[in-house]
């Protein structure tokens, strides 16, 4: 499903973060030493190659909720935007340093002149953020960053199984 807001076009769809080849950014829910992992992070990394990580070292450690952009390598994407979510019931407020990693995200977006970018549900897999509530903090973050937004005009969700894509869609559609 896809909806408008402020001139910005939001989508949910189920797949692979590795795959949205017509996304000139994708963001990776990373760790703090920006190296490989699980998930996402596993998945981006492997299909970008090592250069990845030796391009993100120096970047490293981040703090949650912060955001640093590295190149895409051998991924189809010009950009790796990464992010690092809280872990929840650990790095508090979750909700806060949830929304600061999608605004800290769009922000480089913007910095660089992206148009498109795809998102994965950021913490709600190893990290252990409830997929309804982190579904909301990310839609009603980015709905509410959508008015100052002048260069990205697509913002996608990359779901990896059909419940959070439903659980998504649900949100979304009460927004
Ligand atoms: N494409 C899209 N979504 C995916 C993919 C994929 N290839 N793989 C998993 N998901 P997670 P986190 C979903 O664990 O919770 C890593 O090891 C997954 O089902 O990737 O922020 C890092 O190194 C879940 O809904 O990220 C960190 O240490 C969501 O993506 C830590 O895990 C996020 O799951 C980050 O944990």
């Amino acid at each position: 499903m896809e909806k408008e807001f402020s001139g910005i076009s939001i989508e949910c769809r189920q797949g692979d973060i590795v795959n949205q080849e017509d996304c000139e950014a994708v963001v990776n829910a990373a760790n703090a030493q920006l190296e490989t992992g699980g998930g996402v992070a596993g998945a981006i990394h492997r299909a970008a190659g090592p250069e990845l990580a030796k391009e993100a070292r120096p970047l490293a450690p981040i703090k949650p909720g912060e955001a640093v952009i590295t190149s895409g390598q051998k991924l189809p994407n010009k950009y790796v935007i990464h992010c690092l979510g809280p872990v929840y019931g650990r790095d508090k407020p979750e909700n806060e340093i949830l929304a600061a990693c999608y605004r800290n995200a769009l922000k480089l977006a913007e910095e660089k002149g992206i148009k498109s970018i795809a998102f994965p549900a950021i913490s709600t897999g190893i990290f252990g953020y409830p997929v309804e509530e982190a579904a909301k903090v990310a839609f009603s973050t980015i709905i509410k960053e959508g008015p100052s937004l002048k260069q990205v005009k697509k913002i996608r969700f990359v779901l990896h199984s059909i419940q959070d894509l439903e659980v998504h869609e649900r949100i979304l559609e009460q927004m």
